[in-house]
């Protein structure tokens, strides 16, 4: 852990946001890695990768589809550490930015406008043959085509897998780069590049709060760590960045 200094000591204008899917617990969607860290008896990392789906398709789809029924469920709803986020953005005279491993649309739900899903969306699928994405709030399969080129069993969900390049990694690092606040919420430490950021914040020149249930992998980078359930802790933290 760096230094005990605090972050009243700073000024900060432009602030970076990450979460991961401990923001999402509150709101009824499992985490990756907590207590079996199983998604109907697979572990993510069998299935979230291009090869399992070249393998076995239709097993990668019935994993997306059975998560994309449960996200739309009324019972799911963003939960006020998402509420507080999109609060921040509304308030907050300097730059902000809010960039997600989560593939739920909850922060979206909530309001939050300037966010990257650096992992992509559930409820969005594209057609590998022509490219085309659209959304997607139904189950999808090898037994449909692509409604742009016409191409059967091309299409596939919109996530971005294993072993692929999450989306707009260079807005992401030029964000971290020129940021003066780094919070880390609800996420373990576990996946690369996100893992990362906090590092790249940082050493440029960042403070950095981590917001979690219990320490991280990465939390030895932080300056202050918040530990509690996001639902609580993060109304909490906004209001005393909305204080300042
Ligand atoms: C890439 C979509 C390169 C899928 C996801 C060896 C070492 C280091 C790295 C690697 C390695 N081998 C391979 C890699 C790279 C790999 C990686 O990091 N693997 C890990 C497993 C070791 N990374 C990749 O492959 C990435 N791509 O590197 O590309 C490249 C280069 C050039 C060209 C092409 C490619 C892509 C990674 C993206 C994978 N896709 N999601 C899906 O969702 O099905 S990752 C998946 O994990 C989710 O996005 C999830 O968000 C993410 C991270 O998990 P967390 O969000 O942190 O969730 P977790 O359950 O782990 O933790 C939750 C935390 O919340 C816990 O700490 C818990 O305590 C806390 N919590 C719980 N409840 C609460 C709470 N906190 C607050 N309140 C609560 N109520």
């Amino acid at each position: 852990m760096p230094k005990h200094e605090k972050m009243h000591n700073r000024v900060i204008r432009n602030i970076v946001v990450l979460t991961g899917a401990g923001i999402s617990a509150d709101s009824g969607i499992q985490t990756f890695r907590g207590a079996d860290g199983l998604w109907c008896g697979h572990r993510v990392q069998d299935v979230a990768t291009p090869e399992a789906f070249r393998a076995d398709p239709h097993l990668v789809h019935e994993f997306y589809n059975m998560r994309r029924k449960q996200l739309l469920e009324p019972a799911i709803r963003p939960n006020s550490a998402h509420v507080a986020l999109a609060d921040l953005e509304r308030n907050w005279p300097g730059e902000y930015l809010l960039v997600t491993q989560n593939i739920d649309d909850l922060h979206d739900r909530a309001g939050s406008k300037n966010l990257i899903h650096m992992h992509g969306e559930l409820l969005r699928i594209f057609c590998t043959k022509c490219g085309q994405k659209s959304d997607c709030r139904t189950d999808i399969g090898t037994q449909h085509s692509c409604e742009n080129c016409a191409a059967p069993a091309t299409l596939r969900p919109d996530i971005v897998w294993f072993g692929e390049m999450p989306y707009r990694m260079d807005d992401i690092y030029d964000a971290l780069s020129a940021c003066d606040l780094f919070v880390s919420i609800g996420t373990s430490g576990n996946v690369y590049p996100a893992a990362g950021f906090v590092s790249h914040a940082v050493m440029s020149g960042a403070y950095a709060v981590e917001l979690n249930l219990e320490p991280s992998l990465t939390s030895g980078a932080f300056h202050e760590h918040i530990a509690g359930r996001a639902a609580e802790t993060v109304p909490a933290f906004v209001k005393t960045l909305l204080e300042r």
